[in-house]
């Protein structure tokens, strides 16, 4: 019997050129129903386990930090879809590399597919969150797609050897309809549908469903009431940033490729390490207990002056003082290590934590439940410390320890152990290059010093003398305050309009201009407006 040669289909009229597309997809649509069949069984065994999404977490853990800092510089939030749609289209070229190697060699394209099946596997068996089904999706997900590549590349391989020069049923020969497209299109059919469908499950399994259920008791210890003041119509009108930042509008910083899915009723969180006692409380228990409401402003320390990583909410918790009493901190201890289901870590210093401010397990962000994005359903809030030392999300597991013996995600990375707010102040409005009138020009915004507090404000103009903005009212020391100053702008031009802020022990902002690693930004906002 005569096989037709690699070399002898070259030399006709480009057919293997053809075929080789042929396969290509093949093995693209090989991969699709991999990654399909892996959803599905992520839908129905494992939620957070499928596949695109574990070798997605796998890699944002194990990039470098300098390419992750330049990430997020150049991509801003769009980073983490920068990041997915990379490893889709890097799957992708591989799979369809799959698929041309296995039209000549079947093993070493299955063996491509095999790897990358491995690579699931592996992925989802090292997250923090591993059960043992979580390697289920990327094992049977790989285990479908290589009998799809063997299948298809068996049927495409068969009518090659054909030989080029008899009709080509694929092309509508009289043998039947294009078999080949038929074959591909079901595949990828097939794909999505169990795409489809294991999206669907994972949705309604989801912590959406598990938020909507939850009912918040009223705080035993409520928030003061606001004092008159906040929010004047006409700064706000222009541009100046509200007291409260909605929920909607509050910043989103987090390491989640995918927020994570926690149901209220599956969480509990664990307290061991240095103390007296264990516990594990679940949610019901939290909810039970006396809980306090505090307006608290939380700050990243990756915010650049002037920048917007910062915003002030409502907080709904029960005291982690209360809790750490109720588990006796043992002698020596000086940190509290904290442990998200996404395996995030945290080091928050215990000092700050046990003090009498308001630091908390927080279930309720300005009168509701937690938003997923922000940590459904518990996380920590500690005034006057930076997010990343203080305010870890999903948190599930507590050890109180030292110092000494552990460090945190971000301290690996370069960042500082302990991270105290700096005292920051920021114009608003006018806007950088805006042209205003001549005359009176209000100028705002607000400034922070968290815990210690805002104790006054100052503008300077071309740096002139400083002089005293106005500071409005705001609920305590734990949150921004808002900030006008009436400029006498009569003199036309260029002007550059500069703020600073003093915090509640006296000292002032620093000028000194430093980027946010390894501990905070510091440095004078300022704006460059045109009088006209
Ligand atoms: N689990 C988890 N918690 C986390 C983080 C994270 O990456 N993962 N980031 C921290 C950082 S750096 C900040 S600034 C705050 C931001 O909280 P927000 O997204 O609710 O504004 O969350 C903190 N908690
Ligand atoms: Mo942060």
């Amino acid at each position: 019997m005569r096989t037709t040669t690699v070399e002898e289909e070259s030399a006709s009229t480009g057919v293997a050129e053809g075929n080789r597309r042929w396969h290509a997809l093949a093995g693209l649509v090989s991969a699709a129903l991999t990654l399909g069949v892996g959803q599905l069984v992520a839908g129905i065994a494992s939620p957070s386990a499928a596949p695109l999404v574990v070798v997605g977490d796998a890699v944002v853990d194990r990039v470098p930090a300098w390419l992750k800092d330049a990430a997020i510089r150049t991509f801003g939030s769009h980073d983490k879809t920068v990041l997915l749609t990379t490893i889709a289209v890097v799957v992708a070229l591989l799979a369809a590399l799959a698929g041309v190697l296995a039209r000549r060699r079947l093993a070493a394209g299955v063996g491509v597919v095999g790897v990358l099946g491995v690579v699931g596997v592996v992925a989802a068996a090292s997250r923090p969150d591993a059960t043992t089904v979580s390697p289920l999706p990327s094992a049977l997900g790989a285990a479908a797609g290589t009998y799809a590549l063997v299948v298809l590349t068996r049927r495409l391989t068969r009518r090659r050897a054909q030989g080029p020069g008899e009709p080509s049923p694929g092309r509508g020969a009289a043998g039947g309809p294009p078999r080949r497209g038929v074959l591909l299109g079901g595949t990828a059919a097939a794909a999505l549908a169990t795409g489809g469908a294991g999206q669907a499950l994972v949705t309604s399994r989801s912590a959406e469903q598990s938020r909507a259920r939850v009912v918040l008791p009223a705080p035993a210890d409520p928030a003061p009431a606001l004092p008159p003041g906040t929010d004047p119509a006409d700064a706000v009108a222009s541009g100046l940033t509200t007291y409260a930042t909605r929920t909607a509008d509050f910043y989103r910083v987090d390491t989640a490729l995918v927020v994570p899915d926690v149901q209220a009723e599956d969480w509990s969180l664990r307290v061991h390490g240095l103390v007296e006692r264990e516990l594990t409380i679940d949610f019901d228990t939290l909810l039970a207990k006396p809980l306090r409401e505090r307006w608290i402003t939380l700050t990243c320390v990756s915010n650049e002056v002037g920048g917007s990583y910062v915003g002030n909410a409502r907080w709904l918790g029960y005291p982690l003082r209360d809790l750490l009493a109720d588990v006796g901190v043992r002698e020596g201890a000086d940190m509290l290590f904290a442990t998200s289901t996404d395996g995030f870590t945290l080091s928050a210093p215990l000092a700050e934590a046990t003090d009498g401010r308001d630091a908390m397990l927080v279930v309720g962000m300005n009168g509701e439940p937690l938003p997923r994005e922000h940590g459904f359903p518990v996380r920590m809030v500690i005034p006057g410390l930076y997010g990343y030392v203080s305010a870890c999300k999903w948190v599930t597991d507590l050890e109180v320890t030292r110092f000494a013996d552990k460090t945190a995600y971000w301290t690996d990375r370069g960042w500082a152990a302990k991270g105290p707010i700096k005292t920051a102040s920021r114009i608003d409005v006018p806007k950088s290059f805006a042209k205003v009138r001549r005359g009176r020009v209000p100028v705002a915004g607000v400034a922070w010093a968290q815990h210690r507090g805002v104790s006054a404000v100052e503008v300077r103009v071309d740096e002139g003398e400083w002089a005293q903005a106005r500071l409005l009212p705001s609920a305590s020391s734990d949150t921004w305050c808002q900030w006008v100053y009436d400029w006498d702008a009569d003199e036309p031009g260029s002007h550059s309009i500069q703020v600073r802020a003093t915090d509640g022990t006296g000292t002032p902002q620093t000028a000194a201009v430093v980027a946010p690693i390894p501990d905070g930004a510091s440095g004078y906002d300022s704006v460059t407006v045109s009088v006209e």
